[in-house]
């Protein structure tokens, strides 16, 4: 499922139609976030090329990414077949392409319930962030490691796809106490699932480092956001 707010100016088309031309077996489900531009239509006239492939949802109301997230993945467990189902930000700062990358990685370990795109500097990958929020992302992501207990090194990045287990569902069933990090809270809702009901985190959850990552312009995340990202973690874990 792509979220979708104000999009209407970056929304690559042409991007999405060739991936879904080229990859029969996937489907898109756009969700509009109660966008204030023209990114229903827009939607609309994309998922008219690819009608086989695509369905749009529309809010009159913004949620934020949390809720449209929520209501993607519930539409995409309750109404379509697929074994996978992820989300990915619509900017397309991860190459669909990628998509299909982590896809093997899930269907060659068994073990495996979710694959999340992670942003790691290392040489010979183009990972094109800028300098504030990569040093903001790594205090955040320290923090969720340090309350999870777990050594995750990107929570936050837009790219991530699930296994359709029984258990997915639960997951997303309840509304997410955050705007923003509800990544978090998937995580944190995986390790409160009952014991023996599922692998170790470590066997289930993997980081998958990305060949390429680009800050797209255009992002709505304010630095402000880092301070309100500190708030929600202390409320997801006081809860
Ligand atoms: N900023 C923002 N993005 C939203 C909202 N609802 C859904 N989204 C989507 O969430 C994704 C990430 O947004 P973006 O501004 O690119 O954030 P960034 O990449 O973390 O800087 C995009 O696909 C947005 O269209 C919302 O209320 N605000
Ligand atoms: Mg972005």
């Amino acid at each position: 499922m792509i979220p979708c707010y104000n999009e209407a100016a970056r929304l690559q088309g042409d991007a999405f139609i060739d991936f879904a031309r080229s990859n029969p077996n996937i489907h898109f489900v756009f969700v509009n976030d109660g966008s204030r531009d023209n990114t229903i239509s827009v939607l609309n006239a994309l998922s008219n090329q690819i009608p086989e492939q695509s369905t749009v949802l529309d809010n009159d109301v913004n949620q934020g990414k949390a809720g449209v997230v929520r209501q993607g993945v519930l539409y995409a467990i309750d109404k379509l077949p697929a074994e996978v189902i992820g989300f990915w930000d619509a900017d397309l700062a991860t190459p669909l392409p990628t998509s299909i990358d982590m896809l093997q990685v899930l269907e060659a370990n068994d073990t495996l319930w979710m694959i999340f795109g992670a942003r790691v500097q290392l040489l010979g990958r183009h990972i094109d962030r800028k300098p504030h929020r990569h040093y903001l992302g790594r205090v955040f992501a320290t923090c969720v490691s340090i309350l999870l207990k777990l050594p995750i090194y990107d929570t936050q990045c837009g790219a991530k796809i699930f296994r359709r287990t029984p258990l997915l569902r639960s997951l997303f069933e309840e509304p997410f106490v955050s705007r923003w990090i509800f990544d978090v809270e998937i995580i944190a809702r995986f390790m409160r699932l009952p014991a023996g009901s599922t692998p170790p985190p470590e066997d289930a959850i993997y980081e998958y480092d990305l060949m390429r990552w680009k800050d797209v312009d255009g992002s709505k995340v304010k630095p402000l956001d880092f301070f309100k990202a500190l708030a929600d973690l202390y409320r997801i874990f006081t809860k």
